[in-house]
């Protein structure tokens, strides 16, 4: 009795065995989409025709490549290449790579497999009939194809379609200025909160000096970069003028100006690139000048642990090296805006 369960279990292997092989080996059809399918020219701002590979019942068992081609309405029959996908590369086709780009994926398994061409403002001649080709293996090892066809009509721009398309552009542009105008007040009012005093343009460009906060230099830099500048960066002939503007902000009787006589403002000089190579963090590639003496004595030399540099306001604005982070230590920053024509 024993005997006969491996052999029950042989025969259901061997009735089975046809299923498991037919199911293991899918086969492949293609879907072709066009957004939108009408097309208005100079009023519709962008056409996308996507041919994806999907399962379906076909003799297709291994992809080789997906071609988009497009008929015209003289010869409607006759289809030229758009684009193509092969495992080897992706080609758009003569003119109409003008104003498209595309994406695409070519899986020897047929997985998340399409190609798309996108363009911008489509001309009348990319209405017309679309056409998708999947070229593959059979289980034969025969090249086999299928394809899939859809139409992009044609519609003519009208006066009320024209006037309804300025309409809502206009409404779009009106909504944008309101949120640019409601960011930049946030700006300003977080620029009256933070920042002691605002130099006008002096040189080519405004200083802004802040209120004490924790010594980090990243967050120092990023809050300059949202007002379009960096941490100060200067030579001898601008230190001067910053010397100036730093004078007159502790002068100025600004809520939190007294804290700048006694502390520090941090700029943006930095060895943190090489140990006792200072350059400006914003624009790495440009040395400090090396004839900068107004160091404070010893400066410039302190190791590692410090790489990042602020003017003294006990030292008559010398610079000192500090680290550049420092949860315990108060500091100000300087942030410099150039200005930029527009
Ligand atoms: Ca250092």
């Amino acid at each position: 009795m024993p005997l006969q369960v491996p052999a029950m279990v042989a025969c259901a292997l061997v009735l089975l065995l046809p299923a498991l092989v037919t199911a293991s080996v899918p086969e492949f059809g293609i879907h072709l989409t066009t957004s939108p399918s009408t097309v208005t020219e100079h009023l519709t701002k962008a056409l996308t025709v996507n041919c994806s590979i999907v399962l379906a019942n076909s003799t297709i068992i291994q992809p080789l490549s997906l071609t988009i081609k497009k008929s015209n309405i003289r010869n409607p029959n006759n289809y030229t290449d758009v684009a193509v996908v092969t495992s080897l590369s992706t080609n758009i086709k003569g003119l109409f790579a003008v104003n498209s780009t595309s994406n695409s994926h070519l899986a020897p398994d047929g997985k998340d497999s399409y190609i798309a061409v996108h363009w911008t403002y489509p001309e009348f001649s990319f209405t017309g009939s679309y056409m998708c080709e999947l070229k593959g293996f059979d289980e034969k090892f025969h090249i086999v194809a299928v394809e899939n066809k859809t139409d992009v009509k044609d519609s003519k721009p009208d006066i009320i379609g024209a006037l309804g398309a300025i309409q809502d552009h206009e409404q779009r542009i009106s909504q944008l200025e309101g949120v640019l105008v409601s960011q930049g007040a946030a700006l300003t009012a977080f620029a009256s909160t933070l920042f002691i005093a605002t130099s006008p343009a002096l040189g080519g460009s405004k200083y802004m000096v802040s209120r004490p906060v924790m010594r980090n230099s990243a967050v120092a830099e990023s809050i300059c970069k949202l007002y379009g500048g960096y941490l100060a960066e200067f030579d001898l002939q601008e230190f001067i003028t910053i010397k100036r503007f730093l004078d007159n902000a502790t002068n100025s009787g600004a809520d939190k100006a007294d804290t700048l006589a006694n502390g520090t403002v941090l700029v943006g000089v930095t060895d943190e690139f090489v140990e006792d190579e200072w350059r400006f963090r914003a624009h790495p590639a440009e040395l400090f000048s090396a004839s900068f003496t107004d160091w404070v004595p010893g400066a410039g030399h302190r190791g590692k642990s410090e790489n990042c540099a602020v003017l003294t306001g006990s030292a008559g604005w010398k610079l000192n090296d500090v680290p550049c982070y420092d949860n315990k230590e108060l500091v100000h920053f300087l942030c410099e805006v150039e200005n930029k024509s527009p």
